[in-house]
């Protein structure tokens, strides 16, 4: 029988330093590639542009490759034992870094079963991570933003949303990353406010600023970031109205709209029951739901329930209630809310509606109950946190307080402390010089 040389890889782009590996495993029998799933790669990185169907109809049509089989950990260890390969290949650069775990485990595993691992010197400027750069920085489509929310709520743990409300503050969510436990940690993709929206007008969250004015600062994101969007659509407007939305946002890319069940004129949900607010009947948003649904164009295109029953004062059993129609009207996911600090009633309602609905996303935004941590989310059935409107509350103060020292010291000098220098600035933006 010929031997079994396996392969792990991720395959989005495919370059020649792939095809070398698969060309040199070939060498020694018969090439198994191990094609790492969407949740494989997620854990580690941001998602591949391509999904895995895509990727595995390019690798099985390479030549030298003999059977592609999904790798749904990053670790190929618990593959490596039920493949059983002769040999294992890998480029040499895993030796350090995130990746030398993973070289140690299989070196381990493959010596438990009599295997051999080879070590095929990297292809020098050949890299997935640049190529993936120079993706990015040509930017994406409409259809790929769009299709990637539900890819990542298919293939993450949680999903993780950070407000954006202009083109700087969409940089910062495309960009910002961190790195723990050998993971890079990123947000996944931006929320459209009506709160910062409006905020950063001057305007009060009162759906005075039209969806028209609203798609002007969403072009500015869109134009410099990649990740999905998610778009507060308020109370959704007038049935009629919402349908059109639909469309815009289909047509622009966004992934998502979030419509809350209240009529009349919309106040801000933080405010609670100070201030007069009205919910809508379950039938009516269920209508609205419908109505948009059938207005949509695209099969990923999520319509989103979102339910302000606790932040009007009442139970989770009416929370509950709803959100069961609103699934039924056709909702794709379920968003609750509340001002609650303890966030006591969020974690009923998630732990009801996850016992009775496996599988409709659950949507929290925890402002007030800000203790609770992603983990306790994911336990709880959580697919997507948002976190609602933090860049734009970390901006004010930071430039109300440089305002008032240059007012209070008659020059900008003592001010310059708490401001991004001249030159960072210039090179903040590529392409400024
Ligand atoms: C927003 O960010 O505009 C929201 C969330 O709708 S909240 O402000 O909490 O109502
Ligand atoms: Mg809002």
């Amino acid at each position: 029988m010929k031997k079994q040389v396996y392969i792990g890889m991720t395959a989005d782009v495919m370059h020649p330093g792939l095809i070398n590996i698969i060309e040199q495993g070939s060498k020694y029998g018969d090439v198994i590639i191990g094609l790492l799933t969407d949740k494989a790669i997620g854990e580690y990185k941001r998602l591949p542009y391509l999904n895995y169907e895509q990727r595995e109809s390019v690798v099985k049509n390479i030549k030298g490759v003999v059977k592609v089989v999904p790798q749904n950990d990053w670790n190929y260890v618990p593959n490596l034992l039920e493949y059983k390969p002769d040999f294992m290949l890998h480029g040499d650069d895993w030796a350090n870094g995130t990746q030398k775990q993973f070289r140690d485990l299989a070196f381990q595993a493959m010596n438990e079963i009599g295997g051999e691992v080879i070590e095929i010197p990297y292809t020098k400027g050949l890299n997935s991570s640049d190529f993936i750069e120079s993706i990015k920085s040509i930017g994406t489509t409409p259809e790929i933003r769009l299709k990637t929310l539900k890819r990542l709520i298919n293939s993450k743990p949680i999903v993780r949303i950070l407000e954006s409300h202009s083109g700087l503050t969409g940089l910062i969510v495309e960009k910002t990353v961190v790195e723990k436990a050998g993971k890079k940690i990123e947000f996944d993709g931006m929320w459209s406010s009506s709160l910062t929206d409006s905020t950063s007008k001057g305007k009060p969250d009162i759906e005075a600023v039209d969806i028209t004015t609203r798609m002007h600062g969403l072009t500015d994101i869109l134009e410099c970031t990649t990740k999905p969007i998610i778009y507060d659509g308020d109370t959704g407007g007038k049935i009629e109205h919402f349908e059109f939305t639909v469309r815009t946002l289909e047509r622009n890319g966004i992934s998502a709209v979030i419509i809350e069940d209240k009529v009349g004129l919309k106040k801000n949900s933080l405010f609670g029951t100070s201030v007069p607010q009205t919910q809508d009947t379950i039938e009516g948003f269920s209508n609205k739901i419908r109505a948009g649904k059938h207005a949509q164009i695209t099969e990923d295109f999520m319509i989103i329930a979102r339910i302000e029953s606790l932040i009007l004062g009442k139970s989770v059993n009416d929370a509950l209630e709803r959100a069961r129609a609103y699934v039924i009207a056709g909702a794709d996911g379920v968003m609750i809310h509340s001002k609650e600090k303890s966030g006591e009633e969020i974690i009923q309602f998630c732990k009801h509606f996850r016992a009775e609905d496996k599988t409709t996303p659950i949507i929290v935004v925890p402002s007030t109950y800000n203790h609770i941590k992603e983990d306790e989310f994911i336990d709880l059935g959580v697919n997507i946190v948002i976190y609602a409107n933090h860049l734009l509350r970390a901006s004010y103060p930071a430039m109300f307080n440089v305002a008032k020292q240059i007012l209070t010291d008659g020059r900008s000098l003592e001010a310059s402390k708490d401001c991004m220098s001249i030159k960072d600035i210039l090179e903040l933006i590529p392409g400024t010089k």
